[in-house]
Formats: C-alpha cells, structure tokens, sequence
C-alpha cells in the first residue's frame, strides 16, 4: 500500500534502523523507543492493519513474525526475557495500520498488562 508508513519501510522508501530482514519479515528500532531494546517485527507484505484482520488465509505471518523474535533473542542475548505486544485499534494505542508486534526488552518490565 503507497500511503502506508511500514509498507514504505519496507519498500526501503523511508529509512530505518534494521535488525533482521529475511524474505517476509523486517525487524527495526523503534523510533521512539520504550524500553532499551524496543524493536518493530513486521510482514513487509501489508498482511492484514492488524491483529483484527487476521485469519486461515494470512495466519502463517504471525508465526514467522515470532520466529524472527526467537532469532532476534537469541542472537541479542535477551536472556532475562523480553515481551512481545501488538496494539489493535485505537483504544489500544495503535497508530500505523499495519500488522507488527513490539519486542521489548532490556530492562525489568512492569507487571501490569493494562
Ligand atoms: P503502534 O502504536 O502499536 O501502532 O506502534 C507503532 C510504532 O511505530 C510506535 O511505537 C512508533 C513507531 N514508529 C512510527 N513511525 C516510525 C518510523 O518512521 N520509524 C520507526 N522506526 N518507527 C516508527
């Protein structure tokens, strides 16, 4: 999609910070980071705006997006953990409507989901 932030991201149209690129997947920095390592994992095809649009059909991106964070943690060293978010809608603070999950990590996280 042409007005799409993350579709020009992966286009290579807008530049950014990458960490790991493989056919389908793109990881990157956040530009405005929340924890010491928050990083954006995302299909570079525009799979679905979000969690909401997923289905039988696209389903198998959401598992290459958790394999790419399992490398990720891996080749980080992200031994005490990390978490991975996805915000859908609005009221859930989701800003660019295109499928992508937050790895967070770096620090102690707090407890409390919402
Ligand atoms: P969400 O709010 O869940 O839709 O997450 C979108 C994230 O994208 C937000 O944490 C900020 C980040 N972001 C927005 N624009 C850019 C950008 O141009 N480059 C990078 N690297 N991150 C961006």
């Amino acid at each position: 999609m042409s007005d799409c932030l993350f579709c020009n991201i992966a286009a290579g149209k807008i530049p950014c910070d990458i960490v790991y690129q493989d056919e389908e997947i793109l990881a990157f920095r956040d530009i405005q980071p929340q924890a010491p390592i928050h990083l954006l994992i995302i299909p570079k095809a525009h799979a679905a705006d979000g969690a909401a649009g997923i289905n039988e059909g696209n389903s198998a991106i959401v598992g290459k997006c958790f394999e790419a964070a399992a490398k990720l943690a891996s080749e980080l060293e992200l031994k005490e953990g990390f978490r991975m978010v996805t915000n859908n809608g609005p009221a859930a603070g989701q800003s660019v409507p295109h499928l992508h999950f937050h790895l967070l990590a770096g620090k102690p996280l707090t407890l409390q989901m919402a």
